[in-house]
């Protein structure tokens, strides 16, 4: 099945990265983890012990250019995924980068353009909701066609709590990007046009946000409607579903059991988003790994990252200004065509 064992960098190894590098060294055949990098020593010398005492780097671009790296996975801090991701290219290796793509627009274009220009998709993005089982079910049932076109995505997002308030930017680009990519996918058709209203976190400060309630239009005349809660005080909740022209189909992607007692029933809820998809990053890493063996990065692409980007912006803009945005992008070039 595997043309050959794959040598992966891993760059940075807080929450994410960690998980990363111990999937890709630990559970994924076909990976081997050679290399992990992060500017806290300490902790990338733990995860380095996890994946078997691998060499540790506290500059991403000297991993990236490493002759022994054959695949990099980027996720470090947002702001640094622009300089990563275009050292990446122009090193031709295959890479799984963190989501967003880069943190902000010029720089996202900027990527997408270099990736262009080499002539081949290098970068897989980490929309990891493409593989959990729940969300490919629902894809599956619409690919089907057994309901007929969709007609509307609604998704539920929610975080157990967010510490200090964070900004409208912050909730649209770090966390309402992942609504955004699943109602492009599940629809199957680009976003037209924007409307976003929010709840400030502190009512005083109208660029805090609490909650954004995201609607969305799209070229074949569906729609899509969000609600992203930041600090729901209960846990980490993603639910969607689709309404299409002859049924309906949605997941609220709570796995654990029901317990019916004293007249009442429970479920647990997740904490997290590693909780949650634990799964699906497992399953994005083995995915991830046997495109690259074979010489091609499949799954969400540049063109979906750079997109998200296109239409976070436009949202943070109508949270801002209070009315509808259009959505203005060049069309999707014939590299971005899925698979
Ligand atoms: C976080 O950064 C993630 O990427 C999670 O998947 C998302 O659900 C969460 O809201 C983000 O803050």
């Amino acid at each position: 099945m595997f043309q050959k064992t794959i040598q992966v960098g891993v760059i940075g190894t807080g929450g994410m990265g960690g998980r990363h590098a111990r999937n890709l060294a630990l559970r994924t055949p076909g990976a081997q983890v050679v290399a992990v990098m992060d500017v806290d020593e300490r902790r990338a010398g733990e995860v380095a012990e996890i994946c078997g005492s691998v060499r540790i780097f506290t500059d991403g671009v000297a991993l990236i250019r490493d002759a022994e790296v054959e695949a990099v996975v980027i996720a470090s801090p947002d702001s640094t995924h622009a300089p990563l991701a275009l050292a990446a290219i122009e090193a031709g290796k295959a890479t799984l980068l963190e989501k967003p793509l880069a943190s902000n627009l010029s720089d996202a274009e900027q990527i997408l353009r270099a990736e262009m220009a080499s002539g081949r998709r290098l970068l897989q993005i980490g929309f990891m909701r493409e593989y959990d089982a729940a969300h490919r079910q629902v894809k599956d049932a619409l690919l089907g066609g057994a309901i007929g076109r969709p007609l509307l995505f609604r998704g539920l997002h929610t975080n157990l709590s967010s510490g200090a308030p964070r900004t409208i930017e912050d909730v649209i680009i770090n966390s309402a990007i992942h609504d955004i990519h699943s109602a492009r996918w599940l629809m199957a058709d680009e976003v037209m046009q924007v409307y976003v209203e929010h709840i400030p976190a502190v009512s005083s400060d109208p660029e805090s946000c609490r909650l954004a309630l995201i609607q969305m239009s799209f070229a074949g005349g569906g729609m899509a409607v969000i609600e992203m809660n930041v600090d729901a005080g209960y846990g980490y909740e993603v639910a969607i579903n689709v309404t299409a022209e002859s049924g309906s189909i949605g997941a609220d992607g709570l796995s654990s059991a029901i317990v019916r007692r004293q007249q009442s029933a429970a479920q647990a809820i997740d904490p997290d988003w590693l909780a949650r998809f634990d799964l699906a990053y497992r399953t994005e890493a083995q995915t991830w790994i046997q495109s690259a063996s074979q010489g091609a990065v499949t799954g969400p692409n540049t063109w979906d990252g750079y997109i998200s980007m296109v239409i976070a912006d436009a949202c943070i803009r109508s949270a801002r200004t209070g009315q509808p945005q259009k959505i203005e992008a060049m069309a999707r070039p014939s590299l971005y065509d899925r698979e």
